[in-house]
């Protein structure tokens, strides 16, 4: 075998993982050598990090052309606005590929990215497009075609939005709750729906990212994708304002994102940052209903959605801390709604991403990681680094995690039979 991993832990039990050709061929007690040897001496394997939701032209801009002093999402798309005359390809290919590095060193091996195409020049989109090239040998990436400033409400939207498809973009997306008006942003999803077809893409739309209870586009885009034999293949990220329906519409409501097989993205960092900000005390989380949709079956990724840029100013792509921030502002400390939080930065996404290479079996692509940590939550607790980061049976990064010593005597941050 090319790569043989000692002693990790999978489901629960210490087990070897035998790795040929780039694909995992056992996971199992294995006698023979491997090329290459790596003991994971009992520290967790776990399918690698998925970020379903990110805006990649945007990172590592934060402050230029100036901060985000409302902290509102609407601030945040002014200052894009403006950032995004200055683009070159050069300079959106850099920032994009640092980011990349990033998320790679910590695990993750797949991204979906939304990239503007508001701007005559798609400058952003041949870039990401370059760079998705560029960089197939540490991430997959998916690029999503995203109308930042609207498909009807900005000039040749619709036109832009079919030259991005036909450039080569995999997702088609939208904003609807941006749009001017209400008929706008269901004209939208009408024409969304009509290029998904016509190009045979997959869609993942920016929907009722507002603390506004009577923004509703979610189920008009639900109810067009049973229509239109969609189901499985769409999905709506932020949906926000599902905080503050009121819990008989959320009911009928859930329903319908059953038969449509609607998958919802919750990107935690910016939602806890830009909703609520037009309340007064007390201040509305404004995170869709994460622990709700997904114990009534609804398929639930968390994306990071941001990484230094005009919407939230911190973030180092660890999904990791996503999951801990997702978990905490969705109330789910519970055992097992730890867990499912970790599912949301992983399995879930693959699912959405619909990557069929994912998963940490046999006969699947050995792309995996082997984390500093002998669980899934004590993963999260201690935000723990991906020592061996691994895609396609080749090592693409490793990290030494920090060890800690009071008065010269290490400090292992773990209890003995708590999470292990
Ligand atoms: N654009 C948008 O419409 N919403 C967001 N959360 C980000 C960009 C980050
Ligand atoms: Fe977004």
């Amino acid at each position: 075998m090319d790569l043989i991993v000692r002693n990790a832990k999978v489901n629960g039990k210490l087990t070897d993982i035998g790795v040929k050709d780039g694909k995992i061929v056992k996971i199992g007690k294995i006698d023979e050598k491997g090329e290459v040897e790596i003991d994971a001496n009992g520290r967790l394997a776990s399918p690698p990090f998925v970020d379903p939701h990110v805006h990649l032209d945007a990172v590592l801009t934060v402050g230029d052309p100036r901060y985000n002093m409302s902290g509102t999402l609407w601030e945040g798309i002014e200052i894009w606005s403006e950032r995004k005359k200055k683009l070159s390809k050069e300079d959106v290919k850099e920032r994009a590929k640092e980011a990349i590095r990033w998320a790679v060193a910590q695990g993750i091996l797949a991204i979906r990215t939304h990239v503007d195409v508001c701007d005559p020049s798609l400058v952003a989109l041949e870039a990401m497009l370059e760079v998705k090239e560029e960089v197939k040998d540490l991430v997959d990436l998916q690029i999503v075609a995203f109308p930042q400033e609207g498909i009807v409400s900005f000039p040749n939207g619709e036109n832009l939005m079919r030259r991005a498809l036909e450039m080569g973009a995999d997702v088609v997306g939208g904003i609807p709750h941006y749009e001017f008006s209400r008929e706008d942003g269901i004209k939208s999803i009408d024409i969304i729906l009509s290029l998904a077809k016509e190009f045979d893409r997959d869609i993942d739309v920016h929907i009722d990212e507002t603390d506004d209870d009577q923004s509703r586009f979610l189920e008009y885009l639900a109810s067009k994708t049973i229509k239109e034999g969609y189901q499985g293949r769409v999905t709506a990220s932020h949906t926000t304002a599902m905080h503050s329906y009121n819990n008989a519409y959320a009911y009928k409501l859930f329903g319908v994102l059953k038969k449509a097989k609607m998958n919802i993205i919750a990107n935690p960092l910016d939602n806890i940052a830009l909703q609520g900000r037009f309340d007064n005390y007390p201040i509305r989380r404004g995170m869709t209903r994460v622990k709700e949709l997904l114990k009534s079956g609804i398929n639930v990724g968390f994306g990071h959605d941001s990484v230094m840029d005009p919407w939230y100013p911190l973030g180092r792509y660890n999904m990791l801390q996503v999951a801990f921030v997702g978990l905490n502002l969705g109330h789910m400390t519970g055992y097992e709604e730890i867990k499912m939080a970790f599912d949301a930065v992983t399995k879930n996404s693959a699912k959405l991403m619909r990557l069929d290479w994912y998963g940490l079996e046999e006969g699947k692509d050995a792309s995996f990681v082997i984390l500093n940590a002998k669980s899934e939550i004590d993963a999260i607790r201690l935000m723990s680094e991906a020592l061996y980061v691994i895609k396609n049976g080749k090592v693409v990064a490793k990290t030494k995690p920090a060890e800690y010593e009071v008065n010269g005597k290490k400090v292992r941050m773990e209890v003995k039979g708590v999470y292990e």
